[in-house]
């Protein structure tokens, strides 16, 4: 099989494109039925809603900050905006609870969330002797302690961060919209609206090359989908050449495109106002003949959340043949998926419309 494609013709024969269709909220699960059918134990079950809840809580406490709830200390110094996800506890919950502790993810101007619910998941897959390091002053006897303190220890350096302080994440250099963990392979929050999807395709690139078995799961707004580098990061992410006969070795770049839609980018309506789409899923429509098998999700449900994400990252897994001869390493194929996750709108509608849909106060 040649490597290239320099022999193929036009084809002008008569017909029309078809740009398929998207499924839009399929999942239909509840509690019952997930642990039921064994998709969901009690455990995890109760380790999505304490996630989602210690999201919401950190930002309450954010709030009551911000309107001068506390008295503050004498260092008190809280600099530069901050903003909040209240409302989108259940995307980001259910999204990183949807990939493995060792996955990547990127995430964006309003990233505690994210963040805190990468971090949480990162650290129960974590080894003891790696939650040892991360808090080596615990004297915590039993696992499940240990835990619980390098939990606590995540929210406190995601507080820190915001303060400005050394233990913060980024050392207290970046405040909310930079928090970073590479060592919980969070790559990221990012300032620039749709700055963490460029990001989240190169890491995605290195997943594909190292074949390490990883899934990288990027998290944007609806409004970075209007921006420039976030098409282009599409485009690379879906070129064809990565999974067809040019490549010796097919294999689709290892990505979940996660656009968290709140309905909003600062002013404008995403959809049909600012732009001509009434779905953001069409936005893959545009990049791959199986639109990125894109499809739409509940992103205040946090089980269809997990759902979506767990069978993105998991629905082009197989094994690599070994031999004796050519060993090679089980490795998942997996490739570009693109979700849209509509969520209460955040920072934009009053805050009861937001406490009424809130998927944290009926979360399950
Ligand atoms: C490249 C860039 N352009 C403009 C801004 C200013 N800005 C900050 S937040 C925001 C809206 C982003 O909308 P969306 O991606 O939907 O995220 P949301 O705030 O709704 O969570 C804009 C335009 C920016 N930070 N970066
Ligand atoms: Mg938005």
């Amino acid at each position: 099989m040649p490597n290239y494609l320099s022999n193929s013709r036009p084809d002008f024969t008569p017909g029309r494109t078809d740009c398929g269709t998207i499924p839009c909220y399929q999942y239909q699960g509840k509690v019952a039925s997930e642990l039921a059918s064994g998709h969901l134990t009690r455990t995890e079950a109760i380790r999505l809603l304490e996630d989602m809840l210690t999201i919401r809580e950190f930002e309450e406490m954010i709030v009551k900050l911000r309107s001068g709830a506390y008295s503050p200390l004498p260092d008190f110094n809280y600099r530069g905006p901050t903003h909040l996800s209240i409302g989108q506890e259940a995307a980001s919950t259910g999204a990183c609870a949807g990939i493995e502790g060792n996955d990547y993810i990127t995430s964006t101007h309003r990233g505690h969330g994210d963040s805190i619910a990468k971090g949480c998941v990162a650290l129960r897959a974590m080894s003891e002797d790696g939650l040892r390091r991360r808090v080596p002053g615990c004297r915590a006897a039993s696992l499940n302690d240990l835990l619980e303190a390098a939990i606590e220890d995540h929210v406190y350096r995601t507080i820190a961060e915001l303060f400005g302080k050394e233990g913060g994440y980024c050392k207290g250099r970046g405040g909310g919209m930079h928090i970073a963990d590479f060592t919980l392979n969070h790559l990221g929050a990012n300032a620039i609206v749709g700055g963490g999807v460029p990001i989240a395709t190169g890491a995605a690139m290195a997943c594909r090359y190292l074949r390490n078995n990883r899934v990288v799961c990027c998290f944007a707004g609806d409004g970075a989908y209007g921006n420039g580098v976030v098409l282009e990061s599409l485009n690379w992410a879906a070129m064809g050449q990565f999974s067809n006969q040019i490549t010796n070795h097919p294999f689709g770049l290892p990505i979940v495109f996660i656009i968290l839609n709140n309905h909003y980018g600062m002013t404008g309506r995403a959809e049909h106002e600012v732009t001509g789409i009434r779905s953001l899923a069409r936005r893959a429509a545009g990049f791959a003949d199986n639109n990125m098998h894109a499809e739409v999700v509940n992103g205040m449900d946090v089980l269809a959340s997990r759902d979506a994400v767990q069978r993105a990252a998991a629905a082009y897994a197989w094994r690599g043949e070994g031999s004796s001869t050519n060993p090679r390493p089980s490795w998942r194929r997996r490739r570009r998926t693109c979700r849209s996750f509509p969520c209460t709108p955040t920072g934009v509608h009053p805050a009861g419309l937001v406490r009424q849909s809130s998927p944290a106060s009926s979360p399950l």
